[in-house]
C-alpha cells in the first residue's frame, strides 16, 4: 500500500511495461498467469491442515476422485494455467523428469519457457511452516512457431528474463524481480490481488543471521567449519555470534535473508559433493532475485547465475545474502590452508 492507495501486481506490471515502448506486455501476461496459479495453489495450502477431513494423498473423496498430494496437485495448476496462457511456449518443472512443450500453434509461437519447482520445502506442510512456489522466466531460443524443446531449459540464469517466488507464510506473498529490481506482493483476501507491500526490496549488505542445516556439519569441509566457528565466535563489535535460523524451506528462510539481511547456504558435503539443491528450480532464480536486490550468490567459486547448466535437474552448492556476508563465507571455504585438510 502507498499513501493509503492499494496498487495492484497487474497495475504496477502495466505501469513498469510502459517505460518501455518497444515492451508487447507478453511477459507481464504471463506474471499474471502465474499469480493465478499461486492464487488457487493458496486456496489448496490454506486448507491443508483439513486432509485428515477432506481426505489425504491416495484417499478417495465423496465423488469417487482420488485426492491429490498438494505438490502433485501445484504442479498440475501451473501446468494446466501456463498451458493456457498465450505467452508460454512450455514449462519443466521439479516434479517432471522431462520438459513439457506445449504443442498447439499458438504456444509454438510463444517466446517465453517457464520453469518452477510448484511446491518447495514440502516437508513443511505437516508442520504447518511455510512453503513456498519458486519460478523462472526465460526467452527461448529455439525457433519460434516450432514446439520448445529442453536446449531452451538449459540457459544461465544470466539470461533470466525475471523470477521469484510466491510464499504462503503467515499471508500471501509474490515476490519477483526483473532486471530493473525487485517488488513484492502481498495478497489481499478480500479482493483476492496480490497488492504492492514492498516495493524496490534492496537488501542489506550486512546481516546478523546465518542460515544452514548445522546438523550436517560432521560432514563439511573444514573451511565450511572454520566459517561455522566464525558465525558463532563471540566479538561484540562486530555483531556476532550470529543468531542462527533455518526452517528447512528455502523460500521462507530466503525470504527473510531478503528483508532482513544474512547468509543462506547449502553447501556440498561428504555425502552430497553437489549439494541438495537444485540449479534451474531453487538457486537460479533465488540468485537472480537476490542480485538484482543488491545482494550475492555464489556455488563457491563462480557466481550462480553464470554456472552453466548442463542437465535439467542439476545439484549445486549455494551461499547466498548479503554481499559482505556471502564474501566472508567465500574467504573462509577457498583458504587454501583449511581447504587443504
Ligand atoms: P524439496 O524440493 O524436496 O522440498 O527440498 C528443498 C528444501 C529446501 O526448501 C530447503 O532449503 C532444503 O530442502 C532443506 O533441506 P534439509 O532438510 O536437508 O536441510
Ligand atoms: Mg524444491
Amino acid at each position: 500500500m502507498i499513501q493509503g492507495k492499494l496498487i495492484t501486481m497487474d497495475e504496477f506490471t502495466i505501469q513498469e511495461t510502459r517505460k518501455f515502448p518497444q515492451a508487447t506486455g507478453e511477459l507481464s501476461s504471463l506474471l499474471r498467469d502465474i499469480a493465478l496459479a499461486g492464487k488457487v495453489i493458496n486456496k489448496q495450502v490454506r486448507k491443508a491442515g483439513l486432509a485428515d477431513i477432506l481426505g489425504k494423498h491416495g484417499a478417495t473423496n465423496v465423488q469417487g476422485e482420488e485426492q491429490m498430494k498438494l505438490d502433485v496437485l501445484a504442479n498440475e495448476t501451473l501446468i494446466h494455467v501456463l498451458k493456457n496462457s498465450s505467452d508460454c511456449s512450455g514449462i519443466a518443472s521439479e516434479e517432471n523428469d522431462n520438459v513439457v512443450p506445449y504443442e498447439d500453434t499458438f504456444s509454438a509461437n510463444s517466446k517465453y519457457i517457464v520453469l518452477f519447482d510448484p511446491l518447495d520445502g514440502s516437508s513443511n506442510i505437516d508442520v504447518n511452516a511455510s512453503i513456498g512456489t519458486i519460478f523462472s522466466i526465460y526467452r527461448r531460443v529455439s525457433e519460434l512457431g516450432k514446439p520448445c524443446c529442453e536446449k531452451d531449459f538449459l540457459q544461465p540464469g544470466n539470461r533470466l528474463m525475471a523470477a521469484g517466488y510466491i510464499i504462503y507464510g503467515s499471508s500471501t506473498m509474490m515476490v519477483y524481480a526483473t532486471r530493473l529490481s525487485v517488488n513484492g506482493f502481498t495478497l489481499e483476501p478480500s479482493i483476492g490481488e496480490f497488492c504492492l507491500s514492498h516495493p524496490n526490496i534492496k537488501i542489506p549488505d550486512n546481516g546478523k543471521i546465518y542460515s544452514i542445516n548445522q546438523g550436517n556439519t560432521v560432514k563439511f569441509s573444514a573451511g565450511m567449519r572454520a566459517y561455522l566457528d566464525y558465525c558463532m565466535e563471540s566479538k561484540k563489535e562486530e555483531g556476532r555470534p550470529y543468531s542462527h535460523r533455518y526452517i528447512g524451506s528455502m523460500v521462507g528462510d530466503l525470504h527473510r535473508t531478503l528483508i532482513k539481511g544474512g547468509i543462506f547456504m547449502y553447501p556440498a558435503d561428504k555425502s552430497s559433493p553437489n549439494g541438495k539443491l537444485r540449479l534451474q528450480y531453487e538457486c537460479n532464480p533465488m540468485a537472480f532475485i537476490v542480485e538484482a536486490a543488491g545482494g550475492m550468490a555464489s556455488d563457491g567459486t563462480t557466481d550462480i547465475l553464470d554456472v552453466q547448466p548442463t542437465e535439467l535437474h542439476q545439484r549445486v552448492p549455494v551461499f547466498i545474502g548479503s554481499k559482505n556476508m556471502v564474501n566472508k563465507a567465500l574467504e573462509f571455504v577457498n583458504m587454501p590452508e583449511v581447504v587443504a585438510n
